[in-house]
């Protein structure tokens, strides 16, 4: 099984790909899919010691589908990232310990542990804080790709969303706003073939990927299992929306290998199709394609295993909140502005050299 890469409509113009990426570059991409299942996969044993309160939600198997399109952001554009893209938030800059620290509510936390695992982001490096009503971050993202339009500043939003999300009212709302005001908004739909219990066959009646051409703009199907794919398309459709061409539609398709939480079992995934994903492991895929092209792999998840031992401890010693700071940060009272995250993309660094 494999997904066929398709754009919608066909004979949208061409726009000079491929993006270039130095070997650097694809070990960075390596290094944060790998940091993502690491710090997950840890999150996950603390849930089940009792040290996660609540449910704990991942994004196993996303992990290219999460950290291709924010290797594409330059630093001034922003990120609205949602609960399976946890590889996003270490693109922008954002580190493992914090992270820990939030999942387990704790001070040290990117919210000083307030909603714990997935309500977070950090606005210094130009993320915005997930909402959960689904898919109304799309609506987020247009309204900062408004602000960068009428403001004439070469500066993209991109979010993500799931399947599922798509069926509500909202995202269509997003899709025609986008549409009608040509916004340099760059909409990445996650499909891993189910929300919650619900398949793709109950979600949509054509390939969703079709949808963007009723709202007046491109849609672009892609591997989402290959970081490299998702990562070309995004840089894509940023340079597209940075040039006042519009926004994109990604359909970036990609399995949830983990149940919707912690508490799902996934019975009601077939064996059979869980196998065919397993051996599409986005992060055995692209080990194997390095390794291929003489990259030391195993220097690259030796040190990121180490980064999130380290994280694991420092989290573990952080105290809880002061109850005091409970409503600290909760309202943009003071600087409300977003920083400007890390773009760790070697076209960012020689532009900013
Ligand atoms: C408006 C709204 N309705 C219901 C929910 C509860 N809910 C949370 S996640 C989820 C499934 C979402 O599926 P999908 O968009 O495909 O994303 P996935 O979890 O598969 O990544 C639902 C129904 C919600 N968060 N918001």
């Amino acid at each position: 099984m494999t997904t066929e890469a398709r754009r919608f409509p066909a004979e949208h113009e061409e726009d000079g790909r491929p993006a270039a990426l130095t070997a650097a570059d694809r070990r960075a991409l390596l290094r944060f899919m790998l940091m993502m299942r690491t710090t997950e996969e840890r999150a996950l044993a603390l849930y089940q010691q009792g040290k996660v309160p609540g449910s704990f939600y991942d994004g196993r198997g996303q992990e290219a589908t999460a950290v291709g399109p924010a290797f594409a952001l330059g630093p001034r554009d922003r990120a609205c990232i949602l609960h399976r893209d946890l590889g996003a938030h270490f693109v922008r800059g954002v580190k493992p310990g914090p992270v820990l620290a939030q999942m387990m509510g704790r001070a040290g936390g990117v919210t000083e542990g307030k909603d714990a695992n997935m309500h977070f982001a950090d606005r210094r490096v130009g993320c915005v804080q997930m909402v959960s009503m689904l898919p109304d971050m799309a609506l987020v993202a247009c309204g900062l790709a408004i602000a960068f339009q009428m403001r004439r500043e070469p500066r993209v939003a991109l979010t993500w969303f799931g399947d599922g999300a798509t069926a509500n009212g909202q995202w269509h709302e997003a899709m025609n706003i986008a549409g009608i005001r040509k916004l340099p908004v760059v909409l990445i739909l996650e499909n891993n073939q189910w929300a919650y219990s619900t398949p793709n066959e109950l979600e949509f009646a054509v390939d969703p990927v079709e949808r963007a051409a009723g709202y007046g703009f491109l849609g672009e199907k892609v591997d989402g299992n290959d970081v490299e794919a998702v990562f070309q398309a995004a840089a894509a459709a940023c340079e597209r929306a940075r040039q006042g061409r519009g926004p994109t539609l990604i359909e970036a398709e990609t399995m949830r290998m983990h149940g919707h939480g912690a508490h799902d079992d996934m019975r009601y995934v077939p064996k059979e199709m869980f196998a065919e994903w397993e051996a599409r492991d986005p992060i055995r895929l692209y080990e194997q394609r390095l390794a291929a092209d003489g990259v030391d792999v195993e220097s690259v998840s030796q040190s990121v295993e180490k980064e999130v031992d380290e994280a694991t401890e420092w989290a573990l010693g952080q105290p809880m909140p002061e109850p005091g700071r409970a409503t600290a940060g909760v309202f943009a009272d003071t600087d409300p502005e977003l920083g400007d995250g890390e773009a760790p993309w070697s076209r960012w660094t020689d532009e900013h050299a």
